[in-house]
């Protein structure tokens, strides 16, 4: 309703960031164009089952070759910030060694044009796509490929932040670290659990290190930083065993990357239960304070929450090998297609709580959306009541944690467009404008008309 946005936006400070977010490989097609090499997502998409319906992203949204027209829709759509991601495989094809110009070129093209269009670029240095020749040598867990990360990012400063203000180093560290390595649900696939978290380890170390020295390079004032998936892990009784439970996996999921982020150290409890499993982060000496270089901005990106019981079915609260129980229960609220729990209160508890526990850290939304089963109508458009509507909740999560005290300066939509959904391939669809897959055709969505009317309310208010 119109008086809904107004109270809406009147709860949000009057500089905030209204934007949408993408990454390289799930939108940019073009994969063996102007010298770019495979990543892991290009080789696990090859490999059988792997992905539903054996997508890849060979052609993706061919965002690589309509780039001017992805951004004239950024523009139409009234928003003030695009946050991408850039492919290392483009800039440095091997994973080391000198930069591939014609890779790095497109970035270039795409700050010009978002800041012709006056949109703010806020670039991503990893958004998943390591080079195949990093992962063959090892991979994350891998501490070489934290320091061959430091130099890859500097490329692209050098290359770029005479333009681009805004810097994130990594994409959610956990997926990339427990997704692909422990879980074997993403690229590379592997399911090896102290390899995985070497590799927590090592993406922390890359963010610290390419963090400090982005910073020593720049003559000016930038907003470096980092962004999290990160979530409310609900007890599911004040029984010992849940409460338990929901530390343990809020220790696994936030804290570990948080306390030595914020804190410099990692999380006493967490490094207690992982000696229960016998297994350790490498840590070696002066990592910690590397890891705890002074970010400008945390990027949150949230999309369900979940409660956890330590009780097994049984009532038991230990496993075979004797270690605690850990499971999820469903919180009994509506799913998106993801079958993701929508938990808008989840959002506020979190943001409310990263500002108590970590005090001073300037936060800005950098994802938050859903996926839902769009129906088109005869001309492209679809009526995402759905989506409009987990918008207007988790946007109204925002303004209440704001109300409560946290430091949020903007929100960005995951996602601009329809794009390769990982392991779902591109059943799943996340954006806010339709991608018809068969003409490349994009159709703004009822969502995407709702958030342009509102970022103008906010900017008329
Ligand atoms: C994020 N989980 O991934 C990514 O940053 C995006 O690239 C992705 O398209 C989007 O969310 C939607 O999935 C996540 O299992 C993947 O909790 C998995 C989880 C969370 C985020």
């Amino acid at each position: 309703s119109v008086s809904g946005d107004a109270d809406l936006v009147a709860g949000l400070p009057a500089r905030f960031r209204w934007g949408v977010a993408t990454s390289a490989y799930q939108i940019e097609g073009a994969v063996n164009v102007d010298g770019r090499t495979p990543s892991i997502w290009d080789t696990y998409c090859r490999v059988p089952g792997a992905i539903d319906n054996d997508d890849t992203g060979d052609i993706a949204c061919d965002h690589y070759h309509r780039m001017p027209a992805d951004v004239a829709l950024i523009k139409d759509l009234g928003l003030d910030t695009y946050r991408f991601s850039v492919a290392w495989p483009r800039v440095q094809p091997r994973g080391k060694g000198p930069v591939n110009r014609a890779g790095l070129a497109f970035y270039d093209r795409l700050v010009d044009e978002l800041l012709t269009q006056g949109i703010d670029p806020w670039v991503t240095l990893y958004h998943w796509d390591l080079p195949q020749e990093l992962e063959d040598a090892g991979g994350w867990p891998v501490r070489d490929t934290a320091y061959r990360f430091a130099d890859y990012a500097m490329l692209v400063f050098e290359a770029l932040s005479d333009r681009v203000n805004t810097w994130t180093t990594l994409n959610e560290p956990w997926c990339s670290a427990m997704l692909g390595y422990a879980y074997g649900a993403h690229a590379p696939g592997r399911r090896e659990y102290p390899a995985a978290l070497a590799a927590v380890h090592h993406l922390l170390l890359a963010h610290g290190l390419a963090t400090s020295r982005m910073r020593e390079a720049s003559p000016r004032k930038l907003d470096i930083g980092i962004t999290l998936n990160v979530a409310t892990a609900y007890p599911a009784s004040d029984a010992q065993p849940d409460v338990d439970a929901a530390r343990r996996a809020d220790g696994m999921g936030r804290r570990i990357y948080l306390d030595p982020l914020v804190h410099g150290h990692y999380p006493a409890d967490v490094v207690a239960d992982l000696a229960v499993e016998s297994v350790e982060l490498p840590v070696e000496d002066g990592d910690l304070e590397i890891i705890a270089a002074p970010i400008d901005v945390l990027g949150v990106n949230y999309y369900f929450s979940q409660k956890f019981t330590g009780y097994a079915e049984d009532g038991s609260t230990a496993d075979s090998s004797g270690l605690p129980v850990s499971r999820t229960l469903p919180l009994n609220k509506p799913r998106t297609a993801m079958d993701w729990e929508i938990v808008p209160e989840g959002f506020t508890d979190l943001l409310v709580g990263i500002s108590r526990e970590y005090p001073g850290l300037p936060m800005v939304v950098t994802e938050n959306g859903s996926a839902f089963d769009d129906v088109p109508d005869s001309t492209g458009f679809v009526a995402d009541a759905d989506r409009t509507a987990y918008f207007t909740s988790h946007l109204s999560a925002v303004a209440e944690a704001i109300n409560q005290g946290a430091d949020i300066r903007g929100y960005l939509a995951w996602s601009l467009m329809d794009n390769f959904e990982w392991a779902y391939g591109y059943a799943k669809r996340f954006g806010i404008v339709r991608v018809d897959y068969e003409t490349q055709t994009r159709t703004p969505k009822q969502s995407a008309l709702y958030l342009k009317n509102l970022a103008e309310q906010h900017r008329n208010r």
